[in-house]
């Protein structure tokens, strides 16, 4: 008998509707498409979703200010994430939005069977509450009085909600992470939100709210609508189709991993897992929290005048630019901080002066060559994963999700030195660049033609392989230079900027 490995899940947050799609949203979805693509690479079937989170009061705000309904507001925004994915080039499997009926549906159905198994029950709720981060507040997460996230002062909120039991399952969470059955990684996050659950006593939480119509009612009380929360975790196993029927779970989940930012971390280490932990459900595997995109060493605000729109970063460096300048930023975990000038620098320097010019060069002077490799066997070192097994440390920055890291591998000769291999393997861009000026192969042509159709060979091998450790990070860019290893010839793929 055969078993069948279900598909790799990795997940991104689904985003608020109550603006256009920005830099760190497309931060977070490029890096799960990267994880994507190097893991259909590496031979595995992947689910890869994304999608918006369409209901709540600050949504309906915002539609209200734009004088539209908030069905057809939420059309229009979510209609540019699409639009800007696709742009991207995201490879996502399913787009989920919140207002999807089945969506709504299979939310229903899971409110009513934790309703009826006494797990959500009527009480009050009293409460400082932030509109901006849709969540009851604690004194402890005030700066001034402040919500530091929103700069606003929360609202004293006491009202009729229904309340999902939490505590009962305190130790649960903590046990769990504690083990890495639910692994919050990378170790600072787990260890801060270990020392928030052992801090204090889990509350019930609110899941319903009684004044805001632009929600999920309440299949038991329609005068409430559902916690924004509540309805869009679920999106991670609506968007596999789930109907809520907590018995038929699809097989992509568990998922292998989510990514989120820092903001959302809390959330989704107890709320979400307590959800799945009530239906009998598996909780996810990895919980991967990176951190926030800083412009010039502080966070992006229009008052500072320091947002870097994803529009500019596009214009100017192209679409595989763009992917490739945020995901080499920093390590993907930490803080990363982002200016234009240091952008652009390192743009000229990696892909005009780097990959570009090797790319331009090598398949110039291959012209002379009479007989190209056609690329058979490595491509099918690669499709027999063969190839990216001899990667050590390309693979191993992946494992780790440490995505700056693997591209650093492409550009630098690291894989070697860090792992003590020896062998004549060079093929990283860097060290090819260096082959072309030292063995001059233009000096070659007349005066040693064996050794020059030896070199030509080995660097046009080399393309190819760097075409393929490419396609996770810059698809059409390493498409372009296989076309370019077919076709003989090539446009500069990266023209300098000033
Ligand atoms: O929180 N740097 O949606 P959201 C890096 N709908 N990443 C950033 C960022 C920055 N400066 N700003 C935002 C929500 N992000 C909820 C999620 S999921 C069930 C519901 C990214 O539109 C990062 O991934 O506020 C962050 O967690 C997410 O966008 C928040 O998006």
């Amino acid at each position: 008998m055969t078993t069948t490995k279900k598909p790799f899940f990795i997940t991104t947050p689904i985003y608020y509707v109550n603006g256009s799609p920005h830099l760190g949203h497309a931060y977070t979805t490029v890096a799960a498409d990267c994880l994507a693509r190097f893991k259909r690479l590496a031979g595995e079937e992947v689910f890869f979703s994304t999608g918006t989170d369409e209901h709540g009061a600050k949504i309906a705000k915002k539609a209200e200010e734009e004088h539209k309904e908030p069905q057809a507001f939420v059309d229009e925004v979510a209609a540019e994430f699409q639009a800007l994915w696709q742009e991207l080039n995201i490879s996502h499997t399913k787009f989920i939005r919140t207002t999807d009926p089945a969506h709504k549906r299979a939310v229903q159905r899971v409110l009513q069977d934790l309703y009826d198994r006494g797990i959500i029950y009527q009480g009050f709720y009293e409460g400082l509450y932030c509109t901006g981060c849709e969540q009851f507040q604690t004194v402890d997460d005030l700066v001034d009085g402040k919500c530091p996230d929103h700069n606003r002062v929360p609202e004293h909120m006491k009202e009729a909600t229904y309340l999902m039991k939490m505590t009962v399952l305190q130790q649960g969470l903590i046990q769990r992470i504690k083990t890495d059955a639910l692994q919050v990684t990378p170790e600072k996050y787990k260890k801060e939100i270990l020392s928030f659950l052992q801090g204090e006593v889990l509350q019930d939480i609110s899941i319903s709210r009684q004044n805001v119509k632009w929600g999920i009612p309440l299949p038991f009380d329609a005068t409430h609508t559902t916690y924004v929360w509540v309805d869009a975790f679920l999106n991670y196993l609506t968007v596999l189709g789930w109907d809520g029927n907590k018995e038929t779970v699809p097989a992509p989940w568990p998922a292998d991993v989510q990514f989120i930012g820092k903001d959302i971390l809390r959330v989704h280490a107890t709320i979400w897992p307590a959800i799945l932990i009530h239906l009998g459900i598996p909780t996810q595997k990895v919980l991967f929290t990176h951190g926030h995109i800083l412009s010039g060493g502080k966070k992006m605000s229009k008052t500072l005048g320091n947002v870097i729109a994803l529009s500019d970063m596009t214009a100017r460096f192209g679409v595989d630019g763009t992917r490739y300048l945020l995901m080499s930023a920093g390590t993907f975990g930490e803080d990363v901080d982002l200016t234009m000038e240091r952008m652009t620098e390192k743009y000229n320097a990696d892909l005009a002066n780097g990959l570009g010019n090797l790319v331009s060069r090598v398949i110039k002077l291959a012209s002379h060559l009479e007989n190209w490799p056609d690329f058979k066997q490595t491509e099918k070192e690669f499709v027999s994963n063969v190839a990216l097994g001899t990667r050590v440390f390309y693979n191993a920055a992946f494992e780790d999700y440490n995505f700056s890291s693997a591209l650093m591998s492409v550009w630098q000769n690291i894989n070697r030195a860090k792992v003590g291999m020896t062998g004549d393997k060079e093929e990283d861009i860097d060290a090819a660049n260096k082959k072309v000026d030292k063995e001059k192969p233009w000096e070659l042509i007349k005066n040693d033609p064996e050794k020059f159709r030896k070199v030509m060979a080995e660097l046009l091998e080399r393309l190819y392989v760097i075409s393929r450790l490419l396609d996770p990070f810059m698809p059409n860019t390493a498409t372009e230079i296989r076309t370019a290893l077919k076709e003989k010839k090539i446009e500069p793929l990266f023209q300098r900027i000033k």
